[in-house]
């Protein structure tokens, strides 16, 4: 495929999606009395010729909110940004409500009985490699249904902005469960884009795992099943793979970095029994001085539209520092011990986090698990899908503690600097705690090196092959191995059982990119030159390249037939093909190869 044809597509589909979020915001706009005030024209549109029913979709209507008059900077406390004024740390940060199941035990609906099916794995769950052997599983099954609808919010006080949710919510609800306990989610498309839904961090039969291009078409539903289990190793099940912290966003081809930009991001946060008794014992903090918070930038039109340049292929930046949906809250804490799950869920910011009271995070994990001990940290650099599971403790904390963002980066190139020499800025403030009360007696006890969760390493002599992967751009927009992402095509196949360690090296001049590999962490044995710092040390979904960088990583293939994706998570880089397949196969496989399944 030739680039000008990949563009031309890219191109072609983000106005489609743009020109629709147009009409159907409207149209959801014009049905809230609260927000009928009339105004100018429409934002301009292209033509379009739609295929599908577009569910949702209605006249157009005038939009969102008249257009403000751009405000000088106002007295102290006042944040101005773009046309908008809003005071900051008066809103209380939402915490995402928990999805509630519709079923558990017994289906209210038929899994499979929707136009996208199941997956095949649904209806036999004997590991790949070694088949005859079931995965590890508990019951009982439980059910979710979920509808992508477009819904309005306030990011800004005041100000109507129409976004992307599950459940039309940003971000949308919290699945809570446990490790080996199966999900059926029904995902129903209300929206008027193709949707993919990826939950990053899972271990997941490829029908289900969000890629690209298989969709949730407009009006459709997809049956995703989660087996939520741990791989086998040496016939156990390995719990050192049980996931914690992950999250589901969309991954829909050409368009993910319009999808979430609009909002389209959720927490999902299982236990084990491990990390139950962690819970029990009062090492780690449990509900309710447990959050997960999103972070991210946004920028408004000046109609109070999210900002979106669909042939801006760098990578999308925001002036407006949010958590969980919000432009700079504010929450109130007890003097005593809480776990945060930090998610950069940005589409192209990278962060580098601190707290204003100069008190260092307790970090318990990276990405989607917990590490063999607490570490402590005076700073978190998080890039796009990183999380840091974080445990800050305000017992002696001063009554205002600020969380910020103190990395400059200027561009979707990344942040300033290489990674060992990055440039730190004024703080972007995210959230504020405001501190109150006694110090409370029954704080969690977990402290510096407290085990958590035991890992257990591959051995580097364990690979059977080595695979070098080219990161870099041509033509302004990006490659691996001097390809662009084809969907047919397999870029690697590893055998299922096997181990392989793949070299990642950026060769794209300056520009930084995440890469996050599906389906298993992996383990990095070097990092630029030397031993990866401790706290890239375990495992990883998701490992930052910074200009030039190179990293030798170790994967072990297991459970599931392919096909899954690799790719950077600027997710503009990845829209513009920095993308490609790994396909895992029973038999040994020459590649590159056709992909050996695909699913409508
Ligand atoms: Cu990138």
């Amino acid at each position: 495929m030739k680039r000008s044809d990949q563009k031309s597509r890219r191109h072609l589909l983000r106005q489609s999606a743009s020109v629709a979020l147009a009409t159907t915001a409207a149209a959801a706009i014009a049905q809230d009395p609260k927000t009928r005030t009339g105004g100018p024209s429409i934002p301009k549109t292209g033509p379009r010729t739609p295929s599908i029913p577009k569910p949702g979709a209605g006249p157009i209507t005038p939009p969102v909110n008249p257009t403000p008059t751009p405000k000088p900077p106002g007295p102290v406390g006042d944040t101005v940004v773009g046309s908008f004024r809003y005071t900051p740390f008066t809103v209380p940060l939402p915490i995402p409500q928990i999805a509630t199941p519709v079923g558990i035990g017994s289906a209210p609906f038929t899994p499979g009985d929707c136009f996208h099916g199941i997956a095949p794995e649904y209806f036999d769950r004997r590991s790949s490699e070694s088949h005859g052997l079931p995965w590890f599983e508990t019951g009982p099954e439980k059910y979710y249904e979920f509808r992508m609808r477009q819904a309005l919010m306030e990011i800004i006080p005041g100000v109507k902005t129409p976004v992307y949710g599950y459940d039309g919510l940003f971000p949308g609800p919290t699945i809570r469960s446990r490790v080996g306990q199966p999900l059926v989610v029904r995902f129903w498309n209300d929206l008027p884009v193709e949707t993919s839904i990826h939950m990053h961090g899972a271990h997941t039969p490829a029908h289900s795992d969000g890629s690209p291009q298989f969709y949730v078409l407009p009006g459709r539903a997809r049956d995703y099943y989660y087996p939520m289990s741990v791989p086998i190793l040496n016939g156990q099940p390995d719990f050192s793979e049980s996931p914690s912290t992950m999250w589901f966003h969309d991954h829909a081809m050409d368009i993910t970095a319009h999808n979430v930009w609009q909002g389209m991001c959720s927490f999902c946060m299982l236990t084990d029994d491990l990390e139950d008794s962690l819970i029990a014992g009062n090492v780690l903090p449990g509900d309710p001085y447990d959050i997960p918070l999103c972070l991210q930038d946004r920028k408004l039109n000046p109609d109070g539209t999210l900002a979106f340049n669909p042939l801006d292929f760098n990578g999308t930046l925001g002036n407006i520092w949010l958590t969980n949906g919000k432009a700079q809250p504010v929450l109130k804490v007890e003097r005593r011990k809480y776990r945060f799950r930090l998610l950069n869920g940005s589409n192209a910011r990278f962060m580098e986090l601190q707290l204003s009271s100069g008190q260092p995070f307790l970090r318990l994990g990276k990405d989607t698990w917990l590490y063999p001990r607490a570490i402590q940290q005076q700073s978190i650099l998080l890039s796009m899908a990183q999380r840091a599971d974080v445990v800050i403790d305000f017992t002696d904390a001063p009554n205002e503690v600020f969380l910020e963002n103190i990395l400059s980066q200027d561009s979707g190139r990344g942040p300033n600097g290489a990674f060992a020499r990055r440039v730190h800025q004024a703080p972007m403030r995210h959230l504020k705690f405001v501190v109150e009360g006694p110090p409370q007696p029954n704080s969690a006890t977990v402290d510096v090196g407290t085990p958590l969760r035991p890992h257990e390493a591959i051995n580097p002599a364990e690979a059977v092959i080595t695979r070098t992967f080219d990161f870099h751009r041509r033509n302004g927009a990006w490659q691996i191995n001097n390809k662009f992402f084809d969907p047919t095509i397999a870029n690697a196949t590893p055998t299922l059982g096997s181990v392989e360690k793949w070299i990642l090296r950026n060769n794209s001049g300056g520009w930084w990119h995440p890469i996050h590999t599906h389906l298993e962490s992996h383990q990095l044995i070097s990092f630029n030159g030397g031993p990866p710092p401790v706290e890239f040390s375990w495992k990883n979904d998701t490992t930052m390249l910074d200009g030039g960088g190179v990293v030798e990583l170790l994967m072990r293939f297991r459970t599931f037939k392919g096909p899954f994706v690799f790719h950077c998570h600027n997710v503009d880089h990845e829209d513009m093909r920095m993308m490609f397949h790994f396909d895992p196969r029973t038999t040994p496989a020459q590649s590159p190869t056709l992909i050996q399944a695909s699913y409508p």
